[in-house]
């Protein structure tokens, strides 16, 4: 028998509860149900399975209305009672809990046991600089924007152009699912030889990540059927099917190529003060121990916002040597822009994905201008310079802050 335990921390908002009480009925209500009713012989037997109270921190929320009060509560839950699938972890620890008062999942610790089970990102950060060879600067991705409605011809020179400026990935967008215009194998094929054709003029390789869609049973044919057409990259929105779901694809052998999280649904998870699953948890370590290579969240900066204090520490948990999966590389997203690149670049450090959609394509010099102005913002941070400076020498970053700005702050 296990004896191990893995941990749940909740941030639990309550103006007149008492916090320890509460802590202790959580801890027996989501194991065992019951423990003062229980005769001592059943006690004996069930006390394998019975959560323990390990702390309970009261203090005022931040932001708190006068005598608003809440506490960080700390459970211990027996590996026992629960499957080695993130599943099984998220319904004892936060299955009808999550519905229970005003109530947040803040951090889970599951135990070395339970982490042993996840083989993690096949890449990380480090198998995807390998296969593109590029180690010395943060990644550039380019969004695939607008590709509804387009036919295969159509699809692959927007493809190529993207490509052409010189980016080292490019993910479909994530509302490209499998439809008559662009079925996903022929879509795989126009989009790799496009890629070739742009790595023949740039000398830059690229990782195309296809939009892995479906129904949850045919996913793993699927992502098999786009990976023999060429794909080697796959996009997946993972809240929408699961982190188990995430974690079987990745866990596949014949499924060889890096995975990028989207964080699609998200918005319905994380951001309420009082309930859902704090972000960290949910774009960063879940996503990790379940096996994306990338994770993309929304960043401090662009059109879709996360508090930077949280941003932070999505990349930290996705990066952490703390954790045994391979660390996976953290993508702040979503409006972003050449202006931002320093911003990014100084909160994020080196290993991080640039990631754009509009910032790309709607450059005023086109998507290949688009994706030059990036690296070049890159290169002028790596080297020093302001990006005004380094525009008086770059045609199509100048023309991107003329579009955009610089952000300083
Ligand atoms: C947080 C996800 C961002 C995303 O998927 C996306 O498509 C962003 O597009 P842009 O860069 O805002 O145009």
């Amino acid at each position: 028998m296990n004896n191990s335990y893995s941990h749940a921390t909740y941030r639990l908002y309550d103006d007149k509860a008492d916090f320890q009480k509460k802590a202790e009925s959580i801890a027996v209500g989501l194991t065992v149900g019951s423990w003062t009713e229980l005769p001592e012989a059943a006690k004996e037997q069930m006390q394998k399975h019975l959560g323990k109270v390990v702390s309970v921190l009261v203090h005022e929320p931040e932001g708190a209305a006068p005598g608003e009060r809440c506490a960080d509560i700390t459970i211990a839950y027996p590996d026992a009672n629960f499957s080695r699938d993130i599943p099984a972890f998220l319904v004892t620890a936060f299955g009808k809990l999550s519905m229970d008062g005003r109530i947040k999942l803040i951090d889970m610790e599951p135990s070395t046991d339970f982490l042993s089970a996840f083989p993690g990102p096949k890449f990380g950060v480090q198998g995807v600089r390998d296969i593109l060879g590029v180690h010395d600067r943060p990644l550039v991705m380019s969004i695939f924007k607008s590709v509804i409605g387009h036919d295969l011809d159509n699809l692959r020179e927007q493809f190529l152009q993207q490509a052409l400026g010189g980016v080292d990935l490019i993910k479909d967008d994530e509302i490209l699912f499998e439809n008559p215009l662009t079925p996903l194998e022929q879509r795989v094929e126009a989009c790799i030889s496009a890629a070739r054709e742009a790595e023949q003029a740039t000398g830059q390789k690229l990782l195309y990540f296809t939009n892995l869609t479906g129904s949850t049973f045919q996913l793993k044919a699927n992502a098999k059927r786009a990976i023999a057409a060429g794909a080697n990259g796959l996009l997946f929105n993972v809240l929408a099917y699961g982190f188990d779901v995430l974690a079987e694809l990745a866990a596949d052998p014949e499924i060889n190529v890096p995975i990028a999280a989207h964080p699609a649904m998200a918005g319905a998870m994380y951001p309420s003060l009082h309930h859902g699953i704090s972000a960290p948890l949910l774009l960063g370590k879940l996503m990790r121990i379940a096996g994306a290579d990338l994770s993309l969240f929304p960043s401090p900066y662009g059109s879709v916002v996360m508090p930077k204090a949280e941003n932070l520490a999505v990349m930290e948990a996705l990066l952490t040597p703390a954790l045994p999966q391979k660390p996976a590389f953290p993508v702040p997203s979503a409006g972003i822009h050449q202006g931002l690149v320093p911003l990014i670049m100084g909160d994020f450090g080196p290993e991080v994905v640039v990631n754009a959609g509009g910032g790309v394509h709607g450059h005023p010099g086109g998507s290949a201008a688009g994706g030059r102005a990036f690296r070049q913002a890159v290169d002028a941070v790596r080297s020093g310079f302001t990006l005004e400076d380094y525009a008086q020498t770059h045609e199509e970053l100048r023309i991107a802050i003329e579009r955009w700005g610089v952000r300083t702050s």
